[in-house]
């Protein structure tokens, strides 16, 4: 089911609060990610010797990479649910090219909302939480059936 215009603008107006600052907010993702799913850390062959904390936080390429990921997210979620354009490229190379599970999607998924909510405590609250929660679960819904089409189970 899709998201009502005022569930959009609580998902759009916490982005706003996270775009000053992508490269943190998508650091923090990828440390999490990765302390409390260590084996997504296997699918990134330029992570796979940063074995401590410290060398995860103090990498260039880590803050990069967050950048990457949360950017991408970014502009499909102000598609507001018509991303097709977006997201096909995307799920194209996530099927085929860095085959992840849409498992690992949902750690991600989750992880996103709870830095989300920690780094912004007074403007993330239960709507806007529960309307992000549903904008991503849309996002992975689309991901999986794109993953089909692209012949990877996910
Ligand atoms: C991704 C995920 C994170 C950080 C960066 C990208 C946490 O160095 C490389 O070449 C990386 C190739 C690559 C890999 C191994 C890659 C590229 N991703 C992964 C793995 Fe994705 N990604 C995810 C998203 C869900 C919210 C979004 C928007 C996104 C964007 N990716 C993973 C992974 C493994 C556990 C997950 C859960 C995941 C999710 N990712 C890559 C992107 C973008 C824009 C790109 C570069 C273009 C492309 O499509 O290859």
């Amino acid at each position: 089911m899709g998201l009502s215009d005022d569930e959009w603008n609580h998902v759009l107006g916490i982005w706003a609060k996270v775009e000053p600052d992508l490269s943190a907010h998508g650091q923090e993702v990828i440390i999490r990610l990765f302390q409390l799913h260590p084996e997504t850390q296997e699918r990134f062959a330029k992570f796979k010797n940063l074995t401590t904390i410290d060398a995860l936080k103090s990498s260039e390429e880590v803050k990069k990479h967050g950048t990457t990921v949360l950017t991408a997210l970014g502009r499909i979620l102000k598609q507001k649910n018509n991303h097709e354009q977006e997201l096909k490229p995307l799920a194209e190379s996530h099927a085929t090219k860095h085959k992840i599970p849409v498992k690992y999607l949902e750690f991600i998924c989750e992880i996103i909302v709870k830095v989300i909510a920690e780094k912004h405590p007074s403007d993330f609250g239960a709507d806007s939480q529960a309307a992000m929660k549903k904008a991503l679960e849309l996002f992975r819904n689309d991901m999986a059936s794109k993953y089909k089409e692209f012949g990877f189970q996910g």
